[in-house]
């Protein structure tokens, strides 16, 4: 199979694999009509990545195409043969082509893609001292005319430079079924690697419930964005999502309704596996939240014992929070904490542990901070780390704890006072980075309590100096929370967060030194069509310069996306 010639208007059927022979005359008909200007237009810009990459030398003298014969080479490691292998899973669909693995760099032909694992891939040659070392998710990518070549030194290093080397070809690779275009890579060298080790979202399944398939879409979301943490809010007063052997009502009681008093439902443990390592081979570590020691009510539905008065509530499916909570003075509820953190913490590879402790307004001074820091050392036992909401600040420090900032300011003495005592901040502003707030007045879900975010809004901060008294080298990263009382559906979770979360994507990725409005929108504007090929519901937001016309041909019979309505 060869590629087409640029200049051809008819695109030639027999460039499509035989198995979609059936579909193909009435694909490139399809595709001659709509498609036409991927097939004349350049090459995508090397710098038009999203999150912006550290440095880009573009060579415009070199561009790599794709065609028929192109294999991927990697090396023999059981997780960077995995990179390969999805690599190639990602561009068979829209290409057609075959794209075998081989295991080797042995000889390292002409059209190859090629998958390094190297124990020191900076700094590699030609290129001046102050390329430091690419680390534990960095990578080296370079496209030649004759190939394109990843280097890292870990496999998920590897997986981010797939990432880029995605977003580099045309928006028609995104469609599920096979596409007449001309796959080139824009030639040039990109090395990249992260501002912060922590960059996350966060999905909240209490308010609503959501089932693993829709989770493991939103996984795929983070890793397109090199995103690394998916943090799961599992229980909340309208819910209680995972079960738990030891106190088996939790879920079948306690997980039986939502929001708006639908059926709710909870995770088996094999459904929290499942994402568990869905996340992991896509380098995505699962932060599993039981938020204590308010947030309880369907704990106490399903355990009156636990609760102050010993009385069982009613289940609750309205949106008012800070009402229930857990008895503190009670050793019931330690052990019933004990029991649910080591069944979390064994199902859970990740070192995370997240405790909540935000809006328990029943519980205060003291008997909270005693709670917290009695809940703390729970977590230590586990062999977690320990993360909460910064309501936990007051508290003593443990070992390598871990604060999550949510206010709407920018001054809190006693989150700056904690971080002075060892803790460090993963900073999700409630007003940038909660991707639960509407666009704009008329976005029809969503809440304004933190305010409007607009993509602007959700882009022009900076985690690194957000928080006073919090110095960047206390900031672990940065997290986008999508709380989910007006969200009911996949579409209304996609809704909110496209086009933000790759805003917020790039603050935790990106070096401070790319951050650019104007160039951030003009990047982002190319996804559109990326989402819209894919069949990703997004807000067409009306900041974001959307390319006029389609540049990928519809497919037949796949689901259209509004990308208007949610
Ligand atoms: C505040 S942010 C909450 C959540 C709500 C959210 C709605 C935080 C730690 N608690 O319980 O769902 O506002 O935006």
């Amino acid at each position: 199979m060869s590629t087409l010639p640029l200049s051809s208007p008819t695109p030639d059927p027999a460039a499509l694999p035989t198995q979609h022979q059936p579909e193909a005359a009435d694909l490139a008909t399809l595709a001659a009509r709509t498609a036409g200007a991927d097939l004349l237009a350049p090459p995508a810009r090397l710098d038009d990545v999203v999150p912006a990459p550290e440095r880009v030398e573009a060579d415009p003298t070199a561009t790599f195409t794709l065609d028929g014969d192109t294999a991927i080479r990697v090396t023999a490691a059981p997780d960077a043969r995995q990179v390969a292998d999805q690599l190639a899973e990602l561009l068979r669909p829209a290409t057609g082509y075959p794209l075998p693995v081989a295991e080797t760099l042995a000889a390292e032909k002409n059209g190859t893609l090629t998958l390094t694992l190297a124990g020191t891939a900076f700094p590699p040659p030609g290129t001046d001292a102050e390329s430091a070392d690419l680390g534990a998710e960095g990578y080296r990518l370079d496209v030649t005319a004759t190939g394109v070549r990843v280097v890292a030194e870990t496999a998920t290093g590897l997986f981010y430079g797939v990432q880029t080397l995605r977003q580099l070809l045309p928006a028609a690779i995104e469609s599920p079924t096979p596409v007449t275009a001309r796959w080139t890579l824009p030639g040039g060298t990109i090395l990249d690697r992260p501002r912060f080790p922590y960059r996350g979202t966060m999905l909240d399944v209490a308010r609503h419930f959501f089932a693993v398939e829709d989770v493991l879409r939103v996984i795929d979301h983070l890793a397109r964005y090199k995103l690394n943490h998916l943090h799961l809010h599992l229980t909340d007063d309208q819910g209680w999502r995972i079960a738990v052997d030891s106190w088996p009502r939790l879920a079948t009681v306690g997980g039986a309704t939502e929001v708006g008093g639908g059926p709710g439902g909870h995770y088996t443990k094999d459904d929290y596996r499942r994402i568990v390592s869905y996340a992991s081979a896509r380098h995505v570590t699962v932060v599993p939240e039981i938020d204590l020691p308010g947030h309880t009510n369907a704990a106490l539905v399903a355990y009156p014992r636990l609760a102050p008065d010993k009385v069982a509530p009613a289940p609750y499916t309205g949106t008012e929070v800070g009402f229930s909570y857990v008895d503190p003075a009670d050793e019931q509820t330690y052990d019933f904490i004990a029991d649910v953190l080591g069944e979390v913490a064994a199902l859970t590879p990740g070192p995370w542990l997240h405790i909540g402790g935000d809006e328990a307004f029943k519980v205060k001074g003291e008997v909270y901070t005693g709670f917290v820091e009695r809940t703390q050392r729970l977590v230590a036992d586990t062999g977690k780390t320990v993360v909460g909401w910064h309501q936990l600040a007051p508290a003593a420090h443990v070992d390598g704890r871990v604060l999550q900032w949510w206010g709407t300011d920018t001054d809190d003495p006693t989150t700056a006072d904690a971080v002075r005592r060892g803790a460090r901040l993963i900073v999700s502003p409630g007003n940038h980075a909660y991707l639960d707030m509407k666009y704009a007045e008329d976005t029809p879900i969503g809440h304004d309590w933190a305010g409007l975010i607009d993509v602007r809004r959700a882009y022009d901060w900076d985690p690194g100096t957000h928080v006073a008294g919090v110095p960047a080298t206390a900031v672990l990263g940065v997290e986008a929370p999508l709380w989910t009382e007006s969200v009911t559906s996949l579409a209304d979770i996609e809704f909110l967060l496209l086009p933000r979360l790759p805003a917020i994507a790039e603050l935790g990725w990106s070096p401070r030194a790319t951050h650019d409005w104007a160039g951030f929108r003009d990047r982002l504007a190319g996804h559109g069509p990326r989402w819209s090929a894919a069949g990703i519901t997004f807000h067409r937001s009306p900041e974001i310069p959307w390319p006029a016309t389609p540049t990928v041909p519809r497919q037949h019979g796949a689901p259209q996306a509004d990308p208007a309505t949610p």
